[in-house]
């Protein structure tokens, strides 16, 4: 796989990474190996961000370019996507929490690889998840936490889940950059992940044994 994008993007460059995703989407080449570089470059600059190389400023930069990128490559990925989806998920960064970019990146990759994404957004109450359920009745229900007060939401959310008799229904799984496997076993969710493309594995992989 070509290098070139994730470079663009752990660089920051922004002309240069929307015009080569655009000429390349335009050549034929397949969106979801263009969107997977742009990715790469994310978690690159994720690593920087860790070592301190990177600061907000960057992080939230890559954030937009990878959102301009994602923008050219929608309808490409939405022709490539499978007629009937391979799944319903429910995303939201529960009560107290407003971070949303790894949300944002999941939903992204959810959604390219052809499940049916729902995402309420930030600072959502856990009794909205309950409704949605209810509603959209998803395969899974995803939650994004980058603040350990929103934890409690994340526990409150799992537990009037299964008061309502929805919670067998569906597979909870949780990430975001404060989680960790404590925080799975408190919130009572069924897998944890810090790399958003494992979420979208984890999700193929219970389908596929459906
Ligand atoms: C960016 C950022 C912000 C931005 C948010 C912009 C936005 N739109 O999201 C702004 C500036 C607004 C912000 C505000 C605040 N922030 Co802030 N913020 C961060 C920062 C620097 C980076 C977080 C981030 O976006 N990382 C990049 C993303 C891509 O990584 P990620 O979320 O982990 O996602 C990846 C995986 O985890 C996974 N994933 C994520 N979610 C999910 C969900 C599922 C289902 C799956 C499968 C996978 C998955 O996929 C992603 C890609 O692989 C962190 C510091 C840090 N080191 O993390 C602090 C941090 C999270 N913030 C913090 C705080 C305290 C705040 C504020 C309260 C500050 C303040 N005093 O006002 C407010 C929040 C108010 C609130 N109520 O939420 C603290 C939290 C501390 C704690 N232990 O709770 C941190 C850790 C900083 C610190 N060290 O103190 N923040």
């Amino acid at each position: 796989m070509s290098e070139e994008l994730s470079k663009a993007l752990v660089e920051l460059e922004s002309d240069e990474v929307l015009e080569v995703v655009k000429s390349r989407a335009e050549k034929g080449e397949d969106a979801i190996h263009i969107l997977e570089e742009c990715r790469r470059g994310m978690t690159m600059v994720g690593d920087r961000f860790q070592k301190g190389e990177y600061f907000l400023a960057e992080l939230l930069l890559s954030a937009e370019i990878f959102k301009g990128a994602v923008a050219i490559l929608q309808p490409y990925l939405a022709k490539a996507r499978p007629s009937k989806p391979l799944g319903k998920v429910l995303l939201a960064t529960l009560k107290g929490d407003i971070h949303d970019l790894g949300k944002n990146i999941v939903a992204t990759l959810l959604q390219a690889y052809g499940f049916d994404v729902h995402d309420l957004g930030v600072d959502v109450p856990p009794s909205l998840v309950v409704e949605k359920v209810r509603e959209v009745r998803p395969d899974f229900v995803g939650f994004s936490a980058l603040i350990t007060t929103a934890f409690a939401s994340m526990k409150e959310a799992a537990e009037i889940l299964q008061q309502a008799g929805l919670r067998d229904h569906l597979k909870i799984m949780i990430g975001g950059g404060v989680t960790s496997p404590m925080t799975k076993d408190y919130v009572g969710a069924d897998f944890l992940t810090l790399d958003a493309m494992e979420g979208v594995t984890y999700c193929m992989k219970v389908l596929g044994g459906k």
